[in-house]
């Protein structure tokens, strides 16, 4: 008897050190802009897409060699040594059409190659300096409802 409960007992320590795992912070792909205004197909142009990466735990997190991947199959990797605050941003800036303006999503993978956050599948068919983003900053419960198409709030 006193065996089972030490083993009930162990089975509820486990659940409780995973639970926390599951509960601590991360980083979010947070804002998108796939559209900026003006017009990206000009020659020589100085316009950028960009996306926002928001870290929501109070504690920095490195995440030199991380990777995002689109939709359309590109990947980029996060110089290393780059780290973000706790509760700050970090802007990627991005060649025009390196992010599609249609049905886009975009992957974040850590350092070994787990897949850390996915964006919903996002439009952005105005030219102007609205953009999707999670709605509050790190807003996750897997749905479209997550993100809203507002005034972009670049790094902050
Ligand atoms: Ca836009
Ligand atoms: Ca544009
Ligand atoms: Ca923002």
């Amino acid at each position: 008897m006193r065996f089972r409960s030490s083993i009930i007992l162990a089975l509820l320590c486990a659940s409780i050190i995973i639970w926390l795992g599951a509960a601590q912070g991360m980083v979010f792909i947070n804002e998108v802009e796939a559209n900026p205004a003006g017009d990206e197909s000009a020659h020589k142009t100085s316009i950028t897409a960009w996306f926002e990466l928001y870290n929501n735990d109070d504690k920095d997190v490195d995440i030199g060699g991380w990777s995002i991947n689109n939709s359309e199959g590109r990947s980029m990797t996060i110089p290393q040594g780059v780290v973000i605050k706790g509760l700050d941003y970090y802007v990627m800036d991005v060649r025009p059409k390196w992010l599609a303006q249609t049905d886009e999503f975009l992957v974040l993978t850590d350092a070994t190659g787990s897949e850390v956050d996915r964006t919903a599948v996002l439009s952005d068919e105005e030219d102007n300096e609205i953009a999707w983003t999670r709605d509050p900053d790190g807003r996750d419960t897997n749905s479209t409802d997550d993100w809203k198409f507002l005034a972009n709030s670049r790094g902050f």
